[in-house]
């Protein structure tokens, strides 16, 4: 088995963690009702092997859940390698490689999927009266939560009505009843933008929902692509092949053939029903829920032994700062070098919980530009802000080549000792605010803009081609030889790592 499989179907990614000892079966009988998610976010918040449930209380006999599918690891060495499998990169993957691998897709033609006619989520169909998801074991994942979600680690599947732009975009499902979900559809969101055009017509919105999907089709799922752009031709063009997809069974629309399950149905024109709170991405839980759109089931299809991957949504890091962030990344490091942007690499640190993207410049090509920090702020803030990817995020702090963006404690000192407080902080209240930031105010949300800024951490002399202080370190403050020499003699001095 190649990594590359593990990019492609899930058991053969559950397989390889095992290898890597990196999967925790959990044989004795847990509660979908909030034991499954607490045990989670323990394994979250301590970096611990991604837990498989195997024995569910009262759930459809067979069926399991799988838990933290891209946490982190406690081995620095190897911290991303869950994130990475996704891709089918090595263990010792770092963000920079993430970064490139997924870059290097959007340059690569796309491929699209392979329509089969039969496949391993066939094994299994409800239709009709048959269906009932509450058989599924569908967790509770916070005791404030407005009810149990269904979809937290699954993509929705739609179509515009000419067929042109397939859309596979993770967000959340909440259950409503066993053949009845509801969940946000954002205007700005892809799946927004196309229930639109089916609304324009006065029809419901076919649609599909996938769970345990290949790994590398769920991460593309969480990245803002441009509009009009097929997901799945992308992750053809990521992996270098086409993914597999059959057709759903009381639709026209096609999902991946090796997918764990496959909730089929349409989205209802106008209905709402109240859906949340639920702990999300920033780490908060608000009080009360809101009414969004519901999605009507009129089948499901699942392999034997059905996984259920989940996301249990908090404080970092979680899916939403590592598969989320590291796609934004991408997508704005992108965008930002085809505005003509001397930028090296983005990062949204993980401690930030996707809430804000640092940007490494190129300072030799800086300097060459003539320009000033409000300036460059200003040329950032537009390519950025107005983005379908750098709209999501709302803080952008500037530093310069010299720190390596993907280590917090490397950006914190940048912005605590370059940043100045009354040069360097640039708001941009008037570009659009996404309406999850915790912190905006009624008045942000009701105006639909504001909370958005830009932090400089470049010192004026960056600016031009020089710096202001040379940095005391290991790596900077001795010569090359003597830094040799006491690697070299390490052990000699008396430590033993
Ligand atoms: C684990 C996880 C959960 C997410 N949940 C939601 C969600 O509930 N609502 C939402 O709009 N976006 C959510 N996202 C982000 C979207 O998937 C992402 O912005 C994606 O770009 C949307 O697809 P689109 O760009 O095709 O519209 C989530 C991402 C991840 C990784
Ligand atoms: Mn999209």
């Amino acid at each position: 088995m190649s990594l590359r499989d593990s990019a492609l179907d899930l058991r053969c990614f559950l397989q390889e963690l095992k290898r890597r000892d990196d999967l925790t079966e959990v044989n004795v009988e847990v509660d979908a009702d909030l034991e499954i998610a607490a045990i989670c976010r323990q394994v979250y918040e301590k970096r611990l092997s991604a837990p498989l449930f195997n024995q569910i209380k009262d759930a459809l006999p067979g069926s399991r859940v799988l838990g933290a599918p891209a946490g982190m690891l406690r081995d620095s060495a190897v911290e991303y390698s869950r994130l990475a499998l996704h891709f089918g990169l090595p263990a010792e993957t770092r963000p920079q490689q993430l970064v490139q691998t997924i870059r290097q897709a959007m340059k690569a033609t796309p491929i699209k999927p392979r329509q089969v006619a039969n496949g391993p989520v066939k094994q299994h169909r409800w239709l009709g009266d048959e269906v009932d998801l509450t058989r599924l074991p569908v967790p509770m994942l916070h005791q404030q939560d407005g009810g149990r979600y269904i979809g937290t680690y699954g993509f929705h599947v739609v179509q515009s009505p000419d067929g042109n732009w397939d859309s596979w975009s993770i967000g959340r499902l909440m259950l409503v009843d066993g053949k009845t979900l509801a969940g946000p559809t954002f205007p700005t969101q892809h799946i927004g933008m196309i229930r639109e055009m089916w609304t324009q017509q006065g029809k419901a919105t076919p649609w599909a929902f996938v769970l345990g999907a290949p790994p590398a089709a769920i991460a593309v799922a969480g990245m803002p692509l441009p509009a009009f752009v097929s997901e799945p031709d992308y992750i053809g063009a990521l992996l270098g092949e086409p993914l597999e997809v059959v057709q759903a069974e009381t639709n026209a629309l096609w999902v991946p053939a090796n997918a764990e399950i496959v909730i089929e149905g349409e989205i209802s024109l106008e209905e709402t029903v109240m859906e949340g709170p639920m702990g999300e991405y920033h780490g908060y839980q608000r009080d009360t829920g809101k009414l969004q759109p519901v999605f009507h089931v009129t089948a499901v299809t699942f392999r034997e032994r059905p996984i259920l991957p989940i996301c249990v949504a908090g404080v970092p890091a979680e899916e939403n700062h590592t598969i989320w962030g590291t796609m934004i990344a991408a997508q704005v490091l992108e965008d930002l070098q085809q505005a003509g942007l001397p930028v090296e690499m983005a990062w949204c640190s993980y401690e930030a919980a996707s809430c804000w993207t640092v940007l490494a410049i190129n300072t030799q090509k800086l300097a060459e530009m003539r320009t000033s920090a409000k300036a460059l702020a200003d040329q950032i803030a537009h390519a950025y802000f107005d983005s379908h990817a750098g709209y999501l995020v709302p803080k952008v702090i500037v530093v310069g080549d010299d720190i390596d963006i993907t280590r917090i404690e490397e950006v914190v000192w940048a912005l605590a000792t370059r940043a100045h407080p009354q040069h360097d902080y640039f708001p941009y209240p008037d570009k659009p605010g996404f309406p999850l930031v915790p912190y905006l105010n009624a008045a942000d949300l009701a105006a639909g803009k504001g909370g958005n800024m830009v932090i400089n951490c470049l010192y004026p002399e960056q600016f031009e081609g020089k710096m202001r202080a040379s940095t005391a370190s290991f790596a900077h403050s001795y010569p090359d030889a003597l830094q040799q020499q006491v690697l070299d003699r390490w052990q000699e001095y008396g430590f033993n790592r």
